[in-house]
């Protein structure tokens, strides 16, 4: 009997467990699965923070979802522009944004990278390149359509990035980012990070196809469907795009299956109200964590231990206890100023 039912072509994406690591150091696989786990661990403190009331507004976490950004951001600067959406915790945290100032945003503290008046859902760090977050399904999406034309006409060589979700691609506006990005040529590579739901309801519920790249093929853009859960796959896919978008190519797609392992909003595992997900489908992607997968294969070649691995984790979760306790001692806005950081002249 089949252990989860998916069609051929998922099926054939997610049959491999192994990850074949053979064109990374062991330096570059331990940088990239620390950023990883900082991403995961960070997301399980705001879990914490939501549960038990510090964090008032809600928050989209991504678990189980880590490699794909750790995987794009390994080749993107800080003059590259990326552009997320609702659940992008993971975006900005492997951009290198300050852990600190990211919590601070998410407890709504005077010293968030928002001054505290975005939260979870309004994240904005020009410092790293991370150019914006909204609620807005799918707002983004020409936003970043329109920095990467901007790049282009002004010559510079960076590229924009935009991360949306398989509910995203949904939304008109995105179909004509689409097209504008191919017609201009713009050095842009469009993200789906499809996770098989758009809040409660999966894919096959919405859509004809689970997968989403026949829309980049209806675009006549260039796309690559990847296990977003295999890390090297997606350095490999991310390296190559950002390269030829540097070299004046582009738009590009990418398409990278993924699952979340909590529910659509908050800490909870919310199976119940998942329409067609199930117990049986969590531990289907359990077994495809990309940091356990990773962690399994770095063991193999280099003969690490697990010890080794777990002084790792310690160390970066000393590192979340302390910006998060330090967040949490701030001191929250003067909402009286709210208005000031909302219109331009006020
Ligand atoms: C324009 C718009 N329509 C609907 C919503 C409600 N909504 C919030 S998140 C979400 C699901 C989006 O799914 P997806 O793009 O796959 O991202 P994921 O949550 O899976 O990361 C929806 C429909 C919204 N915020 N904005
Ligand atoms: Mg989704």
């Amino acid at each position: 009997m089949k252990e989860y039912s998916h069609n051929s072509e998922l099926e054939s994406l997610t049959s491999e467990l192994e990850i074949n690591i053979d064109n990374f150091s062991k330096n570059e696989l331990l940088e990239m699965i620390s950023k990883m786990i900082l991403i995961r661990n960070s997301e399980y403190k705001i879990a914490e923070g939501r549960k038990y009331g510090l964090v008032g507004g809600p928050v989209h976490l991504g678990i189980g979802q880590e490699a794909i950004p750790v995987g794009i951001s390994k080749y993107l600067t800080c003059k590259d522009q990326i552009f997320g959406g609702h659940r992008s915790h993971a975006h900005i945290i492997s951009l290198g944004v300050d852990l600190k100032s990211f919590f601070a945003e998410i407890l709504a503290k005077s010293s968030g990278i928002s001054k505290g008046m975005g939260g979870s859902m309004h994240l904005f760090a020009e410092s790293v390149g991370f150019y914006g977050s909204v609620p807005i399904v799918g707002g983004t999406v020409p936003l970043a359509t329109g920095s990467a034309l901007a790049n282009k006409l002004k010559r510079e060589k960076n590229v924009s990035i935009a991360y949306l979700g398989d509910g995203a691609i949904e939304e008109g506006i995105v179909h004509e980012s689409l097209n504008f990005a191919r017609i201009n040529n713009c050095p842009i590579i469009f993200i789906v990070e499809n996770n098989l739901f758009s809040s409660h309801l999966n894919i096959k519920l919405r859509q004809p196809k689970e997968l989403t790249y026949r829309f980049a093929k209806s675009n006549d853009i260039e796309s690559k469907l990847i296990d977003g859960n295999n890390l090297p796959s997606i350095c490999k896919a991310s390296e190559e795009f950002i390269k030829r978008c540097r070299n004046g190519e582009g738009p590009f797609f990418i398409e990278a299956v993924t699952y979340r392992w909590l529910g659509h909003v908050d800490w909870r595992e919310d199976i119940d109200v998942g329409i067609r997900r199930s117990q049986k489908d969590l531990i289907f992607w359990k077994k495809r964590d990309p940091i356990l997968r990773l962690k399994k294969s770095l063991i193999k070649k280099f003969n690490l231990s697990m010890d080794e691995f777990k002084l790792l984790e310690k160390e970066i979760q000393k590192k979340i206890d302390k910006a998060w306790n330090d967040a949490l001692k701030d001191e929250s806005p003067e909402w009286s100023k709210t208005k000031k950081y909302v219109f331009k002249n006020n």
